[in-house]
């Protein structure tokens, strides 16, 4: 710091560094105006009228210990523009994290579609997409079991197309009249402003035991779907069919999906919770981290194709966002994929502004009649009027389609644009060169006959709430029921009133026998409550492996993470070789020691941590490996972080690599051995066993229902 330049120009007011001094010299040499004297480099400070900002420490007073003047103009702009800083909230999926990426066509639609993004095969889209929880606040953590929602938007040379999905491929309601209830049911409860970001609670399960069509939808947010591992390792769903439009004016439905080339992984719920402790970012961390070190995301995208006479064999009405149409019946056509590449510069002027609505489609993609659907097409636009204030949001950064865009819409809140001319209507003969309707080019709904009686009527096609339930819930593997019907015995234990949880109890008969009984007994039932009447009757369908989590899960290391917990007199080789295995397998390596400056290895070398042991449990990782000396572990025996770090990861069913000394750690911390707990010299099997969770172990380590 240059001494000459701060004493050149004192802070005003009290003397410098005496209470009560607006400003110490030091702090007044960090301002913009000094250091340009210092380096010559800075932009001046102004006001947003360009007037250039003399002191930013002090504000205008009567005198140097006297009231402040309101005449100081200087002072309100800048409180004023920082008391509106923030715009409401969404009131749905308001925590979310986005990137920036492009989508790439492998396999062209042209025979079904006319939009370009899905026939100009290479052609690289460029797409902005959030991911979002749905029930928390914008300040809520990201791993509460919430259903993650999944909004790409396609800057297309035809428009923007926003394809506002979710991570599941059903809904809770089948008519859009019902979503306010929904969600109010589902936030924090009105009286109290609790919970946050939770299920577990009265009001939440109270609406769903009085909505049998949602039952199919708990049991995915019950099961390990809702606790995504990293949001690199969710699926997307458009959830909708919606229509494909070909030259001809052909239809064809088509339901969308996207795969994540890590392949899915979830946490275990009692891991979920004590990530919400350590890292209440922890999603957002692992997208920002993965992205800078050029590990960028990506999924492969692909659509499922059917025609109306296929749709009329389903079991089911393809129009109910309660019924999805699984992979076997028909398969998914793989056409191409997106990658995220680039983080936002600034979160609010993209994350936060952006604005995602299903009705921005391009021509060739097309609505289905899906009651949910067409309630949608209304709400989004409406909500971005309200969040950002004006019907000009299209003109943000963000927001703007990448193609020529113009029209006769004129003025209102916040117009950025400079429209010229004389003529602001459509027809005109007074403007050669003003926009105007193009029927070959432009957007056609597709052609499709409506016929029937007007009413507020649930077609009988939307009866059956149970068969898919049941589906999913047998197509699980026995760890996933088991964590099911955990999450359920979890879920209503929180709940108060009985008979809630009696109609919830009774809403499971139809799903499966054993799982109610399983969920009553955790409950602590002495008799199993009366079955609903259903309005259709049960019927069985194939079983659909694809709905697992399990079975999608892919043999890899790539995109996890292994944390490796040292101390004093650890050595280093076998902390050399782990962590040379892990990243050849694509992991990401971290250092944990009682100290974050490292730890000194038993050649006398130091090593420098990642992280300190406090503040780095091992939730925050795939896999561990416990290098320690005998009295390394006989110190951090003593440390309950240290304690906590292995038998947590045992108790989340993690791969455990240790050598010698560091088993006397996981003794102290009663870890039992099994095929997860591996010699940390035999690295392979570590990394095998760090791939995979330990499913085997878990009825050692905690009761299911
Ligand atoms: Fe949304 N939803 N939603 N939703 N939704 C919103 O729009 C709504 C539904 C989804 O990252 C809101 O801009 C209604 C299904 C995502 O910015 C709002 C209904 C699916 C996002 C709204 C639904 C979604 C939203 C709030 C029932 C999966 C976040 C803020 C008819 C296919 C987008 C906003 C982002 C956001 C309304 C149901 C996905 C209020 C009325 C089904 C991913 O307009």
């Amino acid at each position: 710091m240059d001494k000459k330049i701060t004493r050149r120009k004192p802070a005003r007011g009290a003397a410098p560094g005496k209470p009560g001094s607006t400003a110490p010299d030091e702090t007044r040499a960090a301002g913009g105006e000094l250091h340009q004297h210092v380096h010559g480099t800075h932009p001046a400070l102004t006001t947003n009228q360009g007037l250039v900002v003399s002191d930013n420490q002090n504000s205008l007073r009567a005198n140097p210990r006297g009231p402040t003047l309101l005449e100081d103009f200087i002072l309100r702009e800048k409180i004023t523009h920082f008391d509106h800083e923030r715009i409401p909230e969404r009131i749905v999926h308001a925590r979310g994290t986005a990137a920036h990426g492009y989508f790439e066509l492998t396999q062209s639609l042209e025979s079904y579609t006319t939009a370009q993004v899905l026939t100009e095969v290479g052609v690289k889209t460029p797409i902005f997409s959030r991911i979002s929880t749905v029930a928390g606040g914008s300040g809520s953590s990201d791993t509460p079991r919430d259903v993650r929602g999944f909004a790409i938007k396609f800057y297309t040379q035809q428009g923007n197309w926003d394809l506002v999905g979710n991570n599941i491929p059903v809904f809770f309601i089948q008519d859009a009249i019902k979503f306010p209830d929904l969600i109010h049911a589902v936030k924090m409860e009105p009286d109290r402003g609790f919970p946050q970001a939770a299920t577990a609670h009265d009001t939440f399960w109270d609406f769903i035991s009085l909505t049998p069509e949602a039952m199919h939808m708990v049991m995915w947010i019950m099961s390990d779907r809702t606790l995504p591992r990293s949001l690199r390792m969710v699926e997307g769903f458009g959830i909708h069919s919606f229509q494909l439009v070909n030259a001809a004016g052909d239809v064809t439905f088509v339901k969308f999906h996207w795969r994540p080339k890590l392949g899915l992984q979830s946490t275990i719920w009692d891991e979920a919770c004590k990530i919400a402790g350590a890292d209440p970012d922890f999603h957002r961390r692992d997208l920002f981290e993965a992205i800078a070190a050029g590990q960028f995301p990506e999924w492969e995208f692909s659509v499922q194709l059917f025609t109306q006479e296929e749709a009329d064999q389903f079991p089911f009405d393809h129009l109910d966002a309660t019924k999805l149409i699984a992979e076997e019946l028909v398969p998914l056509k793989v056409i191409g994929r997106f990658v995220f590449d680039r983080w936002p510069d600034n979160f609010f002027t993209e994350t936060e502004q952006v604005a995602f609505c299903p009705s921005h489609v391009v021509p060739g993609i097309d609505f289905s009649n899906d009651p949910l659907l067409q309630g949608r097409l209304f709400s989004y636009l409406d909500t971005q009027l309200s969040r950002l204030g004006s019907p000009n949001f299209h003109q943000l950064p963000v927001n703007a389609p990448k193609c020529p865009f113009g029209n006769q819409q004129r003025d209102g809140h916040m117009q950025m644009g400079q429209p010229l001319g004389r003529v602001s209507y459509e027809p005109s003969t007074l403007s050669k060169d003003s926009s105007r309707e193009s029927p070959s080019k432009g957007f056609h709904s597709a052609a499709v006959p409506e016929t029937g009686s007007k009413g507020r009527i649930r077609a009988e096609s939307f009866a059956d709430h149970y068969s898919q339930a049941r589906q999913f819930y047998l197509s699980q593997t026995a760890y996933e029921q088991a964590h099911i019907a955990s999450a359920l015995v979890f879920e209503l234990s929180k709940v108060e009133h009985l008979h809630v949880r009696e109609a919830m109890v009774a809403h499971l008969q139809p799903i499966d026998a054993d799982l109610a009984n399983r969920v009553a007994a955790g409950l602590g039932f002495d008799k199993m409550p009366d079955a609903p009447v259903a309005a259709a009757p049960v019927h069985e369908m194939a079983s659909s492996p694809a709905l697992q989590i399990i079975g999608k899960m892919k043999d890899t290391l790539m995109g996890r993470a292994i944390g490796i917990l040292i101390a004093d007199g650890s050595d280093g080789a076998v902390i050399k070789e782990i962590a040379k295995a892990a990243t050849d397998a694509g992991a990401s390596v971290k250092i944990v020691a009682p100290k974050v400056g490292g730890a000194k290895l038993a050649d006398g070398s130091m090593l420098a941590a990642d992280g300190q042991l406090a503040g780095t449990p091992s939730v925050l990782f795939d896999a561990v490996a416990v290098i320690l000396s005998e009295a390394g572990s006989k110190a951090l025996s003593m440390e309950s972080a240290a304690i906590d770090f292995v038998r947590d990861a045992f108790g989340h069913l993690k791969a455990i690599a240790v050598d010698t000394g560091g088993q006397a750690l996981l003794r102290a911390a009663n870890v039992g051995q099994d095929a997860g707990v591996v010699d940390a010299n035999d690295k392979n099997a570590f990394i095998a066993a760090a791939k995979t969770r330990q499913w085997e172990r878990e009825k050692s380590v905690r009761t299911l229902a």
